[in-house]
């Protein structure tokens, strides 16, 4: 079984990025060796960190699968960096997301301002983050959240421009994020379940936990999902999901106990 999770308003708390409530069933996991894969629009120097704090180890992707960072034990032919772990690209290059947004910016008078536009406080402001925290979410290498300041027909013609250069937008709960074409979370766990086969031969059970429009793709690609109550209330609607009635880490906790809390899936 795997384990794939979204981190903000999922496993973590959406306004102070705590996960009390998750901790038990984090421990379960744990103990069955069962891998928790963090799939999240956050950069590869947060999850570093994070992953770390929560006491995971196993591959993870960033920035909505624009990269899967592989532990080892999970590489065929990619050599580890420096960090003891490898980086497999699925997604556009960030200088270039960068240049385009601001050609197409100055081109077309349309306003939103990215991360690589706000000063550290500024993206401080917005995120809630501390500002160690604040400059790993800037450390990007696949994609740029932005804050739309435009009309909604705006936006649309936005998205019509970056689809005619090889972009494409999500949204995450704060903000919109530019990344390369077919580029989602999705995507990226069909990649990482392949490789599961590829590694240790044999075909693997998915279970995915998100709370926004752009978890959708990661929540179809698995066998189980849940779709957690995000914090205005909504619950995204996706076949077969479990709904749940509490937000955030409870949220994430009350879905694993739907799926795997009375029968023996989560000891095989
Ligand atoms: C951004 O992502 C969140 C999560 O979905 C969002 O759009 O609300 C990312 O830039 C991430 O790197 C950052 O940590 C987070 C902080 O709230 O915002
Ligand atoms: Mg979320
Ligand atoms: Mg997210």
């Amino acid at each position: 079984l795997l384990v794939f999770t979204d981190l903000d308003g999922s496993l973590l708390d959406h306004d102070n990025y705590d996960w009390q409530s998750a901790a038990p069933w984090l421990d379960r996991l744990r103990d069955k060796a069962i891998p928790v894969i963090i799939n999240t629009s956050k950069t590869r120097a947060e999850v570093a960190t994070l992953r770390q704090e929560l006491d995971l180890y196993a591959p993870y992707i960033v920035e909505n699968g624009s990269a899967v960072i592989l532990p080892p034990e999970w590489c065929l032919n990619e050599a580890v960096d420096d960090s003891g772990w490898a980086v497999v690209h699925l997604g556009a290059d960030y200088t270039r997301i960068r240049d385009v947004l601001e050609a197409v910016r100055s081109q077309e008078r349309l306003s939103f301002r990215g991360f690589g536009d706000m000063t550290l406080q500024e993206v401080v402001e917005r995120t809630g983050l501390d500002e160690q925290a604040a400059e790993r979410a800037r450390d990007r290498q696949g994609s740029e959240p932005i804050v739309w300041e435009d009309t909604p027909d705006q936006l649309t013609h936005f998205q019509q421009l970056l689809a005619g250069t090889g972009l494409s937008l999500t949204r995450g709960g704060r903000f919109h994020h530019v990344l390369g074409e077919e580029v989602n979370k999705g995507a990226a766990v069909r990649w990482l379940c392949e490789r599961h086969e590829a590694i240790f031969e044999q075909s693997v059970r998915s279970i995915a936990l998100g709370d926004g429009e752009n978890d959708v793709s990661m929540l179809k690609a698995c066998d189980r999902a849940v779709a957690i109550r995000n914090d205005h209330g909504r619950v995204l609607e996706v076949e077969g999901a479990y709904m749940t009635q509490h937000s955030g880490p409870a949220g994430w906790a009350e879905g694993l106990d739907h799926w795997l809390g009375h029968d023996k899936e989560a000891d095989r």
